[in-house]
């Protein structure tokens, strides 16, 4: 039976375009923010054939995805659509209340929006396989150390289990993906970054992306990664 506090799928308008729940670490991003933000959305897959990019052109300048679509307003690049829900669900608590923790919160997914490229191109998400002896490039390994870093202050400062407490906001879903990159890669972390990677793969939300990725057709064997 449907949670009385959830709408009924599509009541709300909005409409979210994403990519493969396995592998697209941004689609993920922006859906975690629509769950944050209590509003349903109506997920509508990106067109992902040479024919249909002018299709997804037309709905995303960019071209990529995330793009939301709620009360008129298009939205696309994952931190707008953060600070677009912020603005239209004040009540939903995506950032932390306290103005300092605020700042601190935009800046860590700030850095994560902008950065950390050698972590995503050597260890890509991917939310289907696990390694256990993966070999992490080197060129990686200060990424992941800053994430570390920024991690253990937070946990530290804010008491966890989530990085700005007892609640998950934005900072929460942008590192969602890299919390899964550890995990999968088996990558080597401290006890309270490993337990955090772990309160994030069973938050709700992302238990329930996670199962809805496992049950994706196999499509891009090519980013299967073996060794
Ligand atoms: N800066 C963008 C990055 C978005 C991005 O790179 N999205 C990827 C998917 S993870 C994409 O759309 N790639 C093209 C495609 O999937 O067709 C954001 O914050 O939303």
């Amino acid at each position: 039976m449907a949670d009385k506090a959830e709408p009924a799928a599509g009541a709300s308008g909005a409409t979210l375009t994403i990519s493969s729940k396995t592998y697209s670490a941004w689609s993920l991003r922006g859906w975690l923010l629509c769950r944050l933000a209590g509003l349903d959305v109506v997920e509508k897959p990106a067109p992902n054939d040479a024919n249909n990019r002018a299709e997804l052109l037309l709905l995303s300048p960019s071209v990529l995805v995330p793009r939301l679509t709620f009360d008129g307003a298009s939205v696309w690049d994952t931190l707008a659509i953060a600070e677009f829900l912020n603005e239209e669900f004040p009540e939903a608590g995506l950032y932390p209340s306290d103005r300092i923790a605020r700042a601190h919160c935009r800046s860590i997914s700030g850095e994560i929006h902008s950065g950390f490229t050698n972590l995503r191109s050597a260890l890509p998400m991917n939310l289907k396989v696990k390694h256990e002896r993966f070999p992490v490039f080197s060129g990686a390994r200060p990424d992941i150390e800053r994430i570390e870093t920024i991690w253990s202050e937070c946990l530290e400062t804010y008491g966890g289990p989530f990085l700005f407490g007892a609640k998950p906001t934005v900072a929460d879903a942008m590192y969602a993906p890299v919390a899964t990159r550890f995990i999968t890669y088996a990558v080597s972390v401290s006890a309270p970054c490993l337990a955090y990677c772990r309160t994030v793969t069973e938050w709700a939300p992302m238990a329930d992306w996670i199962a809805a990725a496992k049950a994706e057709p196999e499509e891009m064997e090519e980013l299967e990664v073996e060794f």
